[in-house]
């Protein structure tokens, strides 16, 4: 199994890089962890304290399950992936089941700020965007899919997201083997990375 970790700031194109990928590679071949799906439950928690939680800390990650997951695919074992409600700040109960793949993807933003998770990866990519590129994307999908307003997410990218970026998830850029640019539009290094795959397959 060949395990690839794509990390990069919020709003950095990661989500795109992945489907790039897998849009010209034969279906069934790779699977995909979202490190979105793996925050922690906070079910014991109202909405009005979940809204309250730094979800760009890597403390809200739960990376024990991500870790035991990837093992378990490795093991060749399906594992069940939490899915979750940005809307309700939680996982809503339901999982996705999730086969093992020759290629195994893991996307999310500090996914390679854990010691632990970034050594079971085979090729570590970040993805770069600058961060007024990365704000006027998080702004438009925020509203648009997430159900949030301006001020609110200028507010949170002010006081959290952007200290947060500074302090765990740009420092991660050291551990990369590949380094992809997507202030615009980047056919070149999704070619270079999905032949890499295709070798593998
Ligand atoms: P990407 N996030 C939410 O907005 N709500 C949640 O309940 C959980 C997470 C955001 C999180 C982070 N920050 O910046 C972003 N906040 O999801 C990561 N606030 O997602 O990699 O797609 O940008
Ligand atoms: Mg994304």
């Amino acid at each position: 199994m060949l395990i690839i970790g794509i990390a990069g700031g919020t709003g950095c194109g990661k989500t795109t890089v992945v489907n790039q990928i897998l849009n010209e590679l034969p279906e069934g071949e790779v699977g995909i962890l979202w490190q979105d799906s793996y925050y922690k439950d906070t079910s014991h928690l109202s909405y009005d304290e979940r809204i309250k939680i730094n979800f760009d800390h890597p403390r809200s990650i739960d990376f024990d399950l991500i870790v035991a997951h990837l093992k378990d695919l490795k093991n060749n074992k399906p594992i069940e992936q939490p899915v979750y409600s940005f809307v309700k700040h939680n996982r809503t109960g339901d999982a996705i089941l999730t086969h093992p793949r020759k290629v195994m993807i893991v996307e999310g933003i500090l996914i390679l700020a854990n010691p632990e998770l970034r050594d079971m990866f085979d090729i570590k990519i970040f993805v770069h965007a600058d961060s007024d590129e990365r704000l006027i994307r998080r702004l438009k999908r925020d509203i648009k899919e997430r159900g949030r307003d301006l001020d609110e997410v200028l507010n949170r990218y002010q006081t959290t997201l952007k200290p947060m970026h500074n302090q765990f998830i740009e420092p991660t850029k050291e551990y990369a083997d590949i380094i992809i640019p997507t202030n615009k539009h980047n056919t070149v290094a999704i070619d270079i990375v999905r032949t890499i795959i295709n070798d593998k397959l």
